[in-house]
């Protein structure tokens, strides 16, 4: 049983919409589902505004969807610490906050979220002590996508919700009418969110000759350039609508999460990037290229084959090789119009692998129980002695 408990969850917006994307949707669930009170600080609320378009710029202090959400700002004024306080992705607690922690005298779990990873290291070192100075309890929290880490982050009814909206297409068809996109007969259908990506021509090239009509669906963000001078055209904003060969291209304006679901729910196949985005597309049980951050010295190729090896275990050779080629392809911008043609042969066993995989990742539980459940379960054991003194 868990018990109710005060949360500090801190976000620093780096780059881009991971870090808020899966902060603001962890609050969501630990207060929906788990009945957690849960403070949400970020330092950049115009990022925040973007994924939760009802919520204030500028507000020191407001509240959506039951989460608190605090401006996080350098001139930190007190607060009471919480009873489990997450940095997220190593972001620096404001010293103050720390040293209120260790003088409160309460027995306080202090967590670092770390980002997602499949590499093998990640089993080892999830849940491990960080030995603190002044009698703290700090632990590493990976996320991942084996049973010893903190899982995924997915919303207990999340299955339910995607096949409920598959299972009538009036809602796909309610979906994108709402964006004056209308479906074209027998299209397969394709969302694409990524970084600027100099495989986007070639995959372009081979969409608009290829046999099949293709819809592709991009929401508005840093691809557009790449989209843009395909096309010809100066710009793409919200609302184009372009057609090339059997291509029709279609520009949405950035939604919010749980919108963005719907869309990666309706489409065939989904390329998506970063953290969030790729787990979500993950949960859409579709196949899905991953533009993956890019990171210095190259250090992300290495997460990506991790990612592969794990995800591509128990799919057929000739599928796999298929699939890695492409994933290659799309992260280092060579040959990407080849090798979505020869993926496509493999089109139906990726789809029932994609499924597989979902479940897979489903039986291995989700972060946000599995922090509720690490907070309870630390509780219980630590001894009163050890936790900080006043
Ligand atoms: O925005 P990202 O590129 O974020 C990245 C990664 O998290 C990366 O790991 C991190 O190091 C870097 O930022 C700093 O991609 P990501 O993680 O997919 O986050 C996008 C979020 O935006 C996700 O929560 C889904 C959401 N989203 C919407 O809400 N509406 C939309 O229209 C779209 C396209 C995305």
């Amino acid at each position: 049983m868990s018990v109710k408990a005060s949360w500090d969850i801190f976000c620093a917006v780096v780059d881009n919409f991971g870090d808020i994307g899966v902060t603001w949707r962890l609050a969501r669930q630990l207060v929906a589902e788990h009945d957690q009170r849960v403070r949400l600080w970020v330092d950049d609320l115009e990022t925040f505004v973007r994924l939760c378009p009802t919520a204030s710029a500028s507000a020191a202090q407001q509240w959506h969807e039951q989460v608190e959400i605090r401006h996080w700002t350098k001139d930190w004024q007190a607060a009471e610490p919480a009873d489990v306080v997450i940095e997220a992705f190593a972001c620096e607690l404001p010293p103050a906050y720390i040293a209120a922690m260790a003088d409160s005298g309460r027995r306080i779990l202090w967590l670092n979220l770390e980002y997602l990873s499949a590499e093998d290291w990640v089993v080892g070192c999830h849940a491990l002590p960080s030995m603190q100075p002044d009698g703290l309890h700090k632990y590493f929290f990976f996320p991942g996508f084996e049973q010893g880490t903190g899982g995924l982050l997915r919303e207990g009814d999340l299955l339910d919700r995607r096949d409920a909206f598959r299972n009538d297409p009036q809602h796909r068809e309610a979906l994108l009418g709402s964006f004056g996109i209308e479906l074209q007969p027998g299209a397969q259908l394709i969302s694409l969110f990524a970084y600027e990506n100099a495989a986007i021509p070639g995959w372009l090239d081979v969409l608009a000759a290829g046999p099949k009509t293709t819809q592709l669906l991009i929401p508005e963000g840093r691809v557009l350039g790449d989209v843009a001078r395909w096309l010809g055209v100066g710009e793409l904003g919200a609302g184009a609508q372009h057609q090339r060969g059997s291509l029709h291209i279609a520009v949405l304006p950035f939604m919010t999460q749980n919108q963005y679901d719907q869309l990666l729910w309706c489409c065939d196949f989904n390329a998506v990037r970063g953290e969030e985005s790729f787990i979500r597309a993950q949960w859409a049980g579709r196949p899905l290229v991953w533009h993956i951050y890019p990171q210095e010295e190259d250090a992300h190729w290495d997460k990506l084959d991790a990612f592969f090896e794990l995800y591509s275990g128990d799919l057929a050779p000739a599928a796999t090789d298929a699939l890695r080629a492409f994933w290659r392809a799309w992260n280092d911008g060579v040959g990407s119009g080849e090798a979505w043609c020869a993926m496509q042969q493999h089109q139906m066993m990726l789809q029932l692998h994609a499924e597989r995989w979902t479940h897979k990742q489903v039986a291995n539980g989700d972060l946000a129980g599995k922090l509720v459940f690490f907070y309870t379960d630390w509780l219980g054991s630590v001894p009163v002695s050890s936790a900080a003194a006043p």
